[in-house]
């Protein structure tokens, strides 16, 4: 039976390619300079699809894929309501925050928020009974409050060097991220027993505890 596991260039084919490096799982090809969006692997019932880190819960949700590996973040701001999230894989970890200018002054009114996440961050400041004005980026969010287009990002911090080096300081802590292994629910049932395995050797490998798959949490971290 084929298992099919989207992953996305960058961080988390980074973090991802050792931990199945670890199993035994190896790609044909290396996917990081590889022009292959579908890529076999050593092990002939196992293939990878690279993906765009915002498109792998949409695969994995229509079954294009049967597991993937995706950032918190971008399960947050999906939605991922119809995605198993059965282990945190603990890579590509980092906190999304509220960031401002270091000399902002505090909000007055309906801020402007830029972000990449405008779900994430109308959810967040809503439960705090802020209205904002959300404006979506894809990407360069540290600009928007230096040149004024924004009161407030929303935005991944991980070392902060990025905030630093542009002046911005951390001014609210939304949530901590790491990337999730999540899976497809009609794979869940169809495909149980590869399913089961592959999980819970990505859960030895990672060392985390594993029990039943849960439902996405979404919304929580
Ligand atoms: O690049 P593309 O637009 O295709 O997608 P992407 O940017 O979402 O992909 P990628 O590979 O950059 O990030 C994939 C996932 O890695 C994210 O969804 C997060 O779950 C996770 N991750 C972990 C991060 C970071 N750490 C991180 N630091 N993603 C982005 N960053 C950014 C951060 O926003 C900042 O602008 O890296 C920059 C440097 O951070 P500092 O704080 O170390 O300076
Ligand atoms: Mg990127």
């Amino acid at each position: 039976m084929v298992l099919t596991l989207a992953l996305s260039k960058g961080r988390i084919l980074d973090d991802t390619l050792p931990l199945l490096a670890g199993l035994g799982i190896v790609p044909e090809v290396d996917p990081e300079s590889s022009r292959k969006l579908v890529l076999g692997t050593n092990h002939p019932d196992l293939r990878l699809l690279v993906l765009r880190a915002q498109d792998v819960p949409t695969f994995v949700e229509h079954g294009a894929a049967d597991l993937g590996v995706a950032g918190k973040d971008v399960l947050m701001e999906h939605g991922a309501a119809g995605l198993y999230e059965p282990l945190d894989l603990g890579i590509a970890r980092c906190r999304i925050m509220v960031a401002a200018r270091a000399d902002a002054p505090p909000i007055v009114g309906r801020p402007r928020v830029a972000t990449k996440y405008p779900m994430i961050a109308r959810r967040h400041f809503a439960a705090k009974g802020v209205q904002v004005e959300v404006i979506k980026l894809y990407g360069s969010m540290e600009l928007a409050p230096l040149v004024g287009l924004a009161d407030r990002i929303v935005d991944l911090v991980d070392t902060g060097k990025t905030l630093e080096a542009n002046g911005l300081v951390e001014v609210e802590h939304i949530a901590d991220i790491s990337s999730r292994l999540v899976v497809n629910k009609a794979s869940m049932k169809m495909k149980h027993a590869a399913v089961r395995d592959l999980i819970s050797r990505l859960a030895g490998a990672v060392g985390a505890e594993h029990g039943r798959p849960r439902r996405a949490a979404v919304g929580s971290v």
